[in-house]
């Protein structure tokens, strides 16, 4: 029964996303299961927290932690013979749930799956506010693990992974600085994002295998929020349907900066993007 399912899931692949629900302000959940339905992925989820919205911009949300709830599901799902093709975490609740995190791909994931964590904990130079330096120390611990394959950090998670100063303003040395430090850490494939050496430019910088490479595309001056959420599920999607790291990373930065385009001229659209609107796209880039 357990090698029948495995068999199945070679071409149809499960993934496990572990992130909060923010009720409203497309960001984690909500823009990674349709972005990795679109990818033919099944999807199952383990949310780490529940919030009325997201934290960037909103005032008074609600937070509920979810934790307490992951040995449990871990349980049942170890009782029920259920496992994972492949993981891809991204903001988690609490430093506890990190170490549970590891535990369940311990347990649940195949052992030649694929584990991506997106280190979700920072922006613009600063951590979002319910975290602090200990649940940086933790996301450390996750990030450099054995069992992760590709870690996708913003310069700011970057900066705060390796202890380094935040800039920015900076140039390739800066960034192959921060590239070298993590894979000196222990982490493998690193996807940096938000990588942009002139004013109008930004894009994605791959160390794999200790190779560089960088993709660059337009930069549009108003950022948008929930960019790094659409970016990652788009790597991750494109990933597991075989594209290598540079390829998936370049259909990643092509569709975000299209959903961008869909909605930057929108002021009252500022809290995420539209990146429903342009799902297609991301297909025809994945299946041809
Ligand atoms: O997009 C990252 C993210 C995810 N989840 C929550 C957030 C943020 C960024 O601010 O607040 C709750």
């Amino acid at each position: 029964m357990i090698k029948k399912d495995r068999e199945v899931r070679m071409a149809y692949k499960r993934i496990l996303t572990i992130q909060d629900i923010s009720c409203v302000g497309q960001c984690s959940l909500t823009v990674a299961l349709p972005i990795l339905s679109a990818c033919s992925l099944e999807t199952a989820i383990l949310p780490s927290a529940v919030l009325s919205t997201h934290t960037a911009g909103f005032h008074g949300f609600t937070f509920t932690d979810l934790t307490e709830e992951f040995p449990k599901i871990e349980e049942h799902w170890m009782r029920e013979n259920i496992s994972f093709s492949a993981v891809y975490t991204g903001y988690l609740g609490s430093v506890n749930q990190i170490s549970y995190v590891k535990d369940i791909v311990k347990n649940c994931m195949d052992k030649d799956g694929t584990f991506i964590v997106d280190p979700a904990m920072a922006d613009f130079g600063k951590l979002y506010p319910p975290f602090d330096k200990t649940y940086v120390e933790a996301m450390k611990q996750l990030c450099f693990d054995p069992m992760v394959k590709i870690i996708l950090p913003n310069i700011t998670e970057a900066a705060y992974l390796t202890d380094s100063e935040f800039r920015e303003e900076y140039d390739e040395a800066y960034i192959h600085m921060l590239l070298e430090k993590l894979a000196a850490s222990g982490a493998k494939t690193i996807v940096l994002t938000g990588v942009g050496y002139t004013k109008d430019t930004t894009g994605v910088a791959v160390y794999e295998n200790g190779e560089y490479s960088y993709y660059k595309h337009h930069h549009y001056d108003q950022g948008c929020h929930g960019t790094g959420d659409v970016y990652a599920s788009a790597f991750t999607g494109a990933y597991l349907n075989g594209k290598s790291a540079c390829e998936a990373a370049k259909i990643a930065a092509d569709y975000t900066l299209r959903c961008i385009e869909k909605t930057h001229e929108d002021e009252k659209h500022w809290y995420g993007v539209k990146f429903e609107l342009v799902l297609p796209e991301l297909e025809k880039a994945i299946f041809g």
